[in-house]
């Protein structure tokens, strides 16, 4: 069934702008000096959703507001802006970095123009398979640190890693192998190297916000897409492809960011509280994200809308070698810290 949507997405910029001036709080890079601490609290912490409510991110931040007005004993309170009320990604970490809001969702396959590092995320197959093993590698205190610096450099503070699950594509075809891709009108994230990685399969990829991409599909002025199956379930996007295929190719990582000077500023128990809580929610995110992509397949499964194709081992080497590339294109523009990322990433142990 194709429905037709007036989408609350394209409304998101207004009130962006307006943002600094929508609350009684003192701006985020300020907070934390001036009022004696009993006066300032409760205090309001802004999060920032690329996704609409119901995604892997909402879940997060609802978790993550009621874990610190936990620890905290109501003294820190959560508003989440889940997408569609602020911006588009790319205006979110804008936002972040101006010190409008005081955390957001930033996924490297947008983030990636501003922090070319954190493009890794973006190339194909190289990410652990096994999710036990992703998991290490995320949250390995070594590799957040490697990503600080170049995160620091655009005034941003990286929080974490919160993974959301493999990215499937979508088209009117099967994609088995590098050959359907070739002249596909894909829809990717908008940074380069987000693109990069599909020009390699031959494709013709589109680099849109998110909000435009079930439009595009309807409209046909894209042929495909990819993203996590909750979120191809969640958009709809399912209603106007007819093949979902899962390759395995790349996972979708997402960062948590935010404004640097904001967060060096925070008194040592509220940092001590926001890191507390992103450390108890690690195993959630995990869990949250696994039962939501497996809940939103059965559910496309049951209504039969989709087609469903997995690639064996030897489609998924095809793509494989074909990916190997663009690993050069990710160093080229992000030098010796890419590197060493990748050199880390790479060398991770595998069982
Ligand atoms: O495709 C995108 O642009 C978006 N996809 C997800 C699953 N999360 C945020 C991102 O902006």
């Amino acid at each position: 069934m194709i429905r037709t949507y007036i989408r609350p997405w394209l409304a998101l910029a207004a009130c962006s702008l307006m943002l600094s001036g929508c609350s009684d709080d003192p701006a985020p890079g300020n907070q934390g000096s001036v009022q004696p601490i009993s006066e300032k609290y409760p205090i309001t912490w802004r999060f920032a959703l690329e996704e609409i409510e119901g995604s892997v991110q909402h879940r997060y931040a609802e978790a993550f507001r009621s874990r610190i007005e936990g620890i905290s004993d109501g003294r820190i309170e959560v508003d989440v802006f889940p997408y569609g009320s602020l911006g588009t990604s790319t205006q979110l970490t804008e936002l972040a970095r101006n010190g409008s809001v005081n955390l957001a969702f930033a996924s490297p396959g947008h983030l990636a123009d501003t922090v070319p590092e954190a493009g890794i995320f973006n190339l194909h197959f190289l990410m652990p398979e096994q999710p036990e093993v992703a998991r290490q590698l995320l949250e390995d205190p070594e590799l957040i640190a490697q990503f600080q610096q170049p995160y620091q450099q655009t005034g941003l503070q990286l929080l974490g890693f919160i993974p959301e699950g493999w990215m499937a594509w979508t088209a009117n075809k099967p994609l088995r192998a590098p050959d359907d891709f070739e002249g596909l009108r894909i829809r990717t994230m908008t940074s380069d190297i987000a693109a990069e990685a599909y020009r390699a399969y031959g494709a013709e990829p589109a680099q849109t916000p998110y909000s435009q991409v079930y439009s595009d599909l309807q409209l046909r002025k894209i042929d495909g897409q990819t993203n996590p199956v909750f979120a191809i379930e969640e958009m709809d996007f399912h209603e106007v492809q007819t093949t979902l295929t899962m390759a395995r190719a790349s996972y979708f990582v997402a960062s948590i960011v935010s404004n640097q000077q904001w967060y060096n500023n925070l008194p040592d128990r509220e940092r001590t509280w926001l890191n507390e809580a992103m450390r108890d929610l690690a195993e959630f995110a995990w869990d949250s994200q696994e039962t939501l992509n497996r809940q939103r397949l059965e559910r496309m499964m049951e209504t039969g809308g989709i087609q469903i194709v997995r690639l064996n081992e030897d489609e998924r080497e095809r793509f494989r070698q074909t990916s190997l590339p663009v690993r050069d294109k990710y160093l080229e523009q992000t030098g010796e810290t890419g590197q060493a990322l990748l050199e880390f990433v790479e060398n991770w142990p595998q069982p």
